[in-house]
């Protein structure tokens, strides 16, 4: 009985360590190689879950449906170049953005959109890759508060949250700004957890990270990490008199962490 178990737990528990997603990521490598498409994968910012029957339009490409895995595939064009992707679905924020195709292929293919929000509301979210399986998002609000893992909610002014915390690769990692004040200097950043202790590495830069800023009804910006640089810390933005700074620019070591 014993023996019967442990074989058990031998089989199921590799599976249960790696999930669902690195199988997603080969199934679409294969599918891509065997179809000549590529392919484009929606989650909802706020669970990870896919998002099935969303209408997704590439400019001069073609408009597709996502299917149940929230996956859209289509033909990998003959230029390389950048299209612009429009993603709609009742419900969510309607988000346009571009896509760059080079030498046939996609940089990042997983794109996390935000739910419908409410009027000034802001929402961040952040996407990546397999490795490091634990980056964190932190939100500063200077001499008041910051949210991250450690502390999901607060109490300074209770409006701002992480909704959701990723630890096992891919993301979204999803903070949500019910009310940005006017007088406060605010700052943005992903730490590298799993690296954290390391010195002159480039896993954060090479992490594919992705982060993208919803307000409101609309898409606000995009960013994507900057690549072959030395770093644990991605400084994203910051905000000062409500208004977005972008910064884009990764650390050693910063004062917010
Ligand atoms: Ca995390």
């Amino acid at each position: 009985m014993k023996t019967t178990q442990l074989l058990l737990y031998l089989l199921i528990l590799p599976g249960m360590i790696f999930a669902q997603d690195p199988f997603e990521t080969m199934d679409d490598a294969f599918t891509e190689m065997e179809s000549d498409q590529l392919t484009l994968r929606f989650f909802n910012a706020l669970n990870g879950e896919p998002i099935p029957a969303a209408d997704v339009t590439i400019e001069s490409i073609g408009t597709y449906q996502t299917d149940g895995e929230g996956k859209i595939l289509f033909p990998i064009p003959a230029e390389n170049d950048t299209y612009k992707v429009t993603f709609s679905k009742q419900g969510y924020v309607k988000a346009e953005f571009p896509l760059a195709i080079e030498a046939g292929t996609i940089f990042f293919n997983r794109f996390s959109v935000s739910p419908a929000l409410p009027l000034g509301n802001m929402r961040i979210v952040l996407d990546w890759d397999s490795r490091p399986e634990d980056l964190d998002a932190h939100f500063i609000k200077e001499s008041e508060y910051h949210i991250s893992y450690q502390d999901m909610r607060v109490s300074g002014d209770g409006v701002d949250r992480l909704d959701r915390d990723d630890r096992n690769g891919y993301g979204p990692e999803t903070i949500t700004a019910k009310k940005i004040d006017k007088n406060a200097h605010y700052d943005f950043l992903v730490h590298d957890y799993s690296n954290r202790s390391r010195q002159g590495v480039v896993y954060l830069s090479r992490s594919k990270a992705t982060v993208k800023i919803y307000q409101g009804s609309e898409l606000l910006h995009m960013l994507t990490i900057p690549r072959n640089q030395i770093g644990t810390i991605w400084h994203v933005f910051s905000i000062r008199n409500g208004e977005i700074e972008l910064v884009n620019e990764l650390f050693e070591h910063h004062s917010g962490i």
